[in-house]
């Protein structure tokens, strides 16, 4: 199905052009392309395609939350059947301004909530159902949680929006045309009740009703409605303005074109690429459509017309997007919160992060603190631009556009080089050396996204050094790289659809790496542990009581020996005072002994018994005393704990270096067994990996589950001989283990 073409009318109006050499801006976000267009006459129309002004408005949101609250959170389930009592929806302190204040001070402005999910247990007081807040004990089925929650957007200064989920399984008429209507009129009342509006959120996810049937739904008459009602709204994901990136991973593509295809505006792709079926009511993950190239020179010259069409990365901090007690310490940390940040907001893309509130109807305790901590990383981070005070020189400079615009934020003042100027350069000088492994870069959108290569370069011994290189950058992109310490750094525009225009470019330094060396494991008398970070001038700090480091805790100078078993804490400060993530280890002293069926091969022994287990993983160099080796045999190993543990997981590493003959084993089986001879087995992991693949490269093989046990076992079945094609072909071929993990 497409989408009615009077949806892309533009609403934006021109601009007087300031000064008679500045470029206009371009003002539609649409266009056709006539099959007699030359190659040159497409890239040029797909550089002048611009946002409208509500793409261009939710776009500067950057960062905005999902609430995924409803029947489920009480059900415990991710989809609900429509089945549910109503009488189950019971918040016992239910605080949509706890969600605000949580939100706000986490950076997020606009808060999208659950309005109705695919059971049809509606959030609000809906004249078209019963199935509903008003027929809940809730404030005794006076309650409206899109009410609340709306008022608290609105008095806390946050933006408001809803996700309706088209696909209603409790609702009876649908399935039939009338369910249309049914649609429209919810949407309206969403739409009239409760002030403005910024987001609609459509989902992909569209199965059959509770009369078997599957909806053909009227999209066009449901845009119409939105905007007709809130005209400032964008519509997403099933709709015109805001595109589903395509995961929901929180990564996004490397290269994002928010320029792409009008045939990708596409509702019944988008349905078919979104989640279709849980089993058993387990919540099943989209599967990942990024690796689709969307909107480079080969897809645009193949199309008939061209669309602005930005990606939003939903992802949720849990694993799931509605609230389960038992995901309470599965909340993404602040580490992997800021990997996801790099990856959707510094890939031009919005970030949608969804935090489920609890059965309280509060967000829990520890969604809370994490939100702040990665609030916090990112201050330190972006919070302080190193490029501020630099002089900034350009290779040209429109008039009025100076390179030293860039410093400012925002795009009101931007750089652009001389008309057709294709390729250009910005170098700062920073007045002073300073360690930088990160940078800003924005296009000024208003313009349209038209840079396609970029790279950074750094002044090092007297020459320029190229310390990273991309494609696209739009809205947004950023970039890390190792630390690079330098007074002069040069961004040079490698490739453009149109003259390129920056609007900011910022440089900064993430938090300070540390490493613990080696990582978790056993050892035999004592172990000697080294700290370490990425510059000498940060200080270590470390606590052995569990305790979480700060600058008052042990200070590192050097090597620790360790006699005991030991957990270790750790975090290294920087001079401004920026603490890296926390880093941990265990070391046991071994209280266990180690068999094996066959003797590895004497000519690599390894360090000492405990090879295998001391926490250190090898590179990828068999000589280097990490790895052991099989020849021909299977690696059988099995611990004996000499009393019954409780285990969740067994892992093991293999090296593939077919070269030297070493290759994955065939299959590796966990067992456990509580005489020594009766095994159980947790799980077999197959090698799926062709032989000829990866070369020089590792793989770690695993089996998860919760048991009790005295003894495990580890068996790696070899591959026997070379197979067939390999230059020892019915040789003895290698199994090669330097770690296995028992927790
Ligand atoms: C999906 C839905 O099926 C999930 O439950 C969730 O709402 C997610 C954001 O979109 O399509």
């Amino acid at each position: 199905m497409k989408y009615s073409l009077k949806l892309f009318l533009v609403l934006s109006l021109a601009i007087p052009a300031l000064t008679a050499c500045r470029e206009q801006k371009p003002k539609s976000n649409f266009v056709k392309i006539d099959p007699k267009d030359t190659p040159g006459e497409i890239i040029e129309k797909a550089a002048h395609i611009v946002p409208s002004p509500r793409q261009l408005a939710w776009q500067d949101l950057e960062f905005t939350a999902f609430v995924h609250f409803g029947m489920n959170t009480f059900t415990n389930r991710e989809w609900g059947t429509g089945q549910e009592d109503p009488a189950l929806f019971n918040p016992t302190a239910f605080d949509a301004t706890q969600w605000v204040s949580v939100m706000k001070e986490a950076g997020m402005k606009m808060i999208i909530a659950t309005a109705k999910h695919h059971d049809g247990f509606c959030l609000w007081p809906s004249k078209y159902t019963d199935h509903s807040v008003k027929s809940s004990p809730w404030k005794d089925g006076k309650g409206d949680v899109v009410g609340e929650l709306a008022e608290a957007c609105h008095q806390g200064g946050m933006k408001f929006g809803i996700y309706l989920s088209p696909w209603d399984r409790y609702e009876p008429t649908y399935g039939t045309e009338q369910y249309n209507d049914h649609f429209v009129n919810q949407l309206t009342e969403l739409l009239t009740q409760y002030g403005e509006v910024d987001e609609v959120w459509f989902d992909g996810a569209c199965g059959e009703g509770p009369n078997g049937k599957k909806q053909v739904y009227d999209w066009t008459r449901y845009y119409e409605t939105i905007r007709e009602l809130q005209p400032q709204a964008v519509i997403a994901i099933m709709g015109p303005d805001v595109r589903w990136v395509g995961t929901e991973s929180g990564y996004g593509r490397v290269a994002e074109w928010s320029v792409i295809p009008y045939s990708a505006v596409n509702t019944e792709s988008v349905a078919d690429a979104s989640q279709q079926e849980p089993s058993n009511g387990v919540f099943i993950p989209m599967g990942d459509k990024t690796a689709r190239d969307l909107g480079s020179r080969s897809k645009i010259l193949k199309a008939s017309a061209l669309v602005w069409y930005p990606s939003e990365v939903d992802v949720s901090i849990r694993p799931g997007w509605f609230y389960h007690a038992s995901q309470d310490d599965r909340v993404k940390t602040p580490e992997k919160l800021l990997d996801i940040w790099f990856s959707s907001v510094g890939r031009n893309s919005l970030l949608l992060l969804n935090v489920p509130p609890d059965q309280r109807g509060l967000i829990h305790e520890n969604d809370v603190r994490i939100l702040k901590e990665f609030k916090a990383v990112r201050d330190a981070v972006f919070g302080e631009n190193l490029a501020e005070g630099a002089t900034v020189k350009a290779s040209s400079s429109a008039a009025g556009l100076h390179a030293g615009n860039v410093l400012i934020p925002g795009r009101e003042k931007f750089w652009m080089p001389r008309k057709g100027k294709l390729e250009a350069n910005l170098e700062f000088d920073l007045q002073k050396e300073q360690t930088i492994d990160c940078i800003t870069v924005q296009e000024n959108i208003e313009y349209g996204q038209r840079v396609e290569q970029f790279s950074l370069e750094v002044w090092k011994k007297e020459r320029w050094r190229e310390v990273t290189r991309s494609t696209t950058i739009g809205n947004k992109r950023l970039l890390r790289f190792s630390p690079q310490t330098t007074n002069r750094v040069r961004l040079r525009i490698l490739q453009s659809r149109a003259t390129p225009a920056i609007s900011f470019v910022g440089f900064h330094k993430r938090p300070p790496e540390l490493k613990i060396n080696p990582g978790s494991g056993a050892f035999i008398d004592s172990v000697n542990v080294r700290i370490s970070s990425d510059s000498e001038s940060n200080k270590i700090y470390y606590s052995l009581d569990g305790t979480v480091p700060d600058e008052f805790s042990l200070k590192y100078t050097g090597p620790l020996t360790f006699e005991k078993t030991t957990h270790i804490r750790a975090v290294a400060i920087d001079h401004r005072g920026v603490k890296s993530f926390l880093r941990e280890a265990t070391f046991t002293k071994a209280d266990f002994k180690m068999t094996y069926l066959h003797a590895p091969s004497d000519k690599y022994p390894g360090r000492d018994q405990l090879t295998l287990m001391d926490g250190r993983k090898g590179s990828t160099d068999f000589g280097s005393g990490a790895w052991l080796g099989w020849e021909g045999d299977d690696m059988v190993v099995t611990i004996d704990y000499k009393t019954r543990k409780s285990f969740r997981r067994m892992a093991a590493d293999f090296l593939n270096d077919t070269g030297s003959w070493i290759f994955l084993p065939k299959e590796v089986i966990f067992a456990y067994s509580n005489d020594g001879r009766h095994f159980t087995t947790l799980g077999r992991s197959k090698n799926t990996q062709a032989w000829d693949q990866f070369t020089g490269s590792r793989k770690e093989f695993s089996a998860s589950g919760h048991f009790q046990a005295r003894y495990v076992r580890i068996s790696a079945i070899s591959m026997g001989v070379c197979p067939k094609g390999h230059a020892g072909e019915g040789g003895k071929a290698w199994v090669f283990c330097d770690e296995i993990t028992v927790e």
